[in-house]
């Protein structure tokens, strides 16, 4: 049976030392363990980002794609090989920003697929540009002055995409970020676990974490996690950062339902009684 390590290279991470992208490669090596699996029954994809770099540093198989694309190169890896645990990672910038259009269609197709989103509301590996989760009136090398625009909340955009299950960790209370995304995985359907990562470059190490240290804490055990508006609001309480599972609903996923493969992954199947003579010909 595999171990923690079994899931990491040899390779050192070049992260910043404390950076929080570490707590999270931590939390995600111990789930695959945690839950029995091996290295070959799992695919990562990644985006563009620092959080991407983690590509180099898990041992898998895994996919380096481009800048908001990890989601649908991790759609197309579920629909040739549903039988694979798939988890696909993302900046905060690349899967709110130039990928978030995936991350729509994904929820609507409820595609039986872990996304975790890396948010530490910042373009850090290009040098700390404010991206679509920066706080409004935020001083960055592109807002000199202030950001003006508003921040996404990705939780509420999960929801309303149709997501089922959804949840909130930081990167630093590795025990319990390591149990939301085991039920992520365990969990048929989209899972999206939006994780708080400081990147103490682009901030003031003390400060970040001093921040999230008195805003965060963690939801009760009885919160309601079958209703939808109630984790809506939730997800948008101010000045605090709730952490747990927000929403969870079973509904059958996309793998399931669709008619050609829901019997047998496409990669089981037989293609030798198709005949594509007539499409070449085409090309002739
Ligand atoms: C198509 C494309 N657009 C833009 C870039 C430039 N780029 C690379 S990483 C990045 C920002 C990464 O920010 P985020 O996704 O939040 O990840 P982080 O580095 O913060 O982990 C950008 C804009 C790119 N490589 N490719
Ligand atoms: S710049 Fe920020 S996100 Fe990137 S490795 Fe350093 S601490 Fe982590
Ligand atoms: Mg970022």
């Amino acid at each position: 049976m595999a171990n923690q390590q079994d899931f990491r290279t040899k390779v050192i991470p070049t992260w910043c030392p404390s950076c929080g992208n570490f707590g999270m490669m931590t939390a995600l090596t111990q789930a695959y363990a945690d839950l029995g699996l091996e290295p070959h029954q799992i695919v990562m994809t990644f985006d563009i980002g620092c959080g991407a770099n983690g590509a180099n540093w898990y041992k898998l198989y895994s996919f380096h794609s481009l800048h908001g694309r990890s989601l649908p190169v991790a759609l197309a890896v579920k629909m040739v090989n549903h039988e694979l645990t798939v988890v696909a990672s993302s900046g905060d910038g690349g899967g709110y920003g130039e990928g978030g259009n995936h991350m729509l269609h994904a929820g609507r197709r409820n595609i039986d697929v872990t996304y975790i989103i890396h948010n530490n509301e910042r373009y850090s590996l290009t040098t700390g540009q404010y991206s679509p989760t920066t706080k409004t009136g935020q001083v960055t090398k592109t807002s000199p002055d202030g950001l003006v625009e508003h921040p996404i909340n990705g939780l509420q955009l999960a929801l309303v995409s149709g997501a089922t299950f959804i949840a909130r960790g930081y990167a630093d209370e590795i025990v319990h970020l390591r149990e939301l995304y085991k039920k992520a995985i365990k969990h048929q359907g989209f899972s999206v676990v939006e994780v708080l990562q400081p990147c103490d470059i682009f901030y003031d190490e003390k400060k970040i974490r001093q921040a999230y240290k008195s805003r965060i804490y963690k939801l009760d055990k009885s919160w309601p996690t079958k209703n939808k508006s109630i984790a809506y609001n939730k997800a948008a309480e101010s000045g605090k950062y709730p952490i747990g599972i927000f929403y969870q609903e079973q509904r059958p996923s996309y793998t399931k339902q669709l008619s050609q493969i829901k019997k047998k992954p496409l990669v089981k199947q037989s293609l030798g009684r198709i005949n594509i003579a007539p499409f070449v010909e085409e090309f002739k």
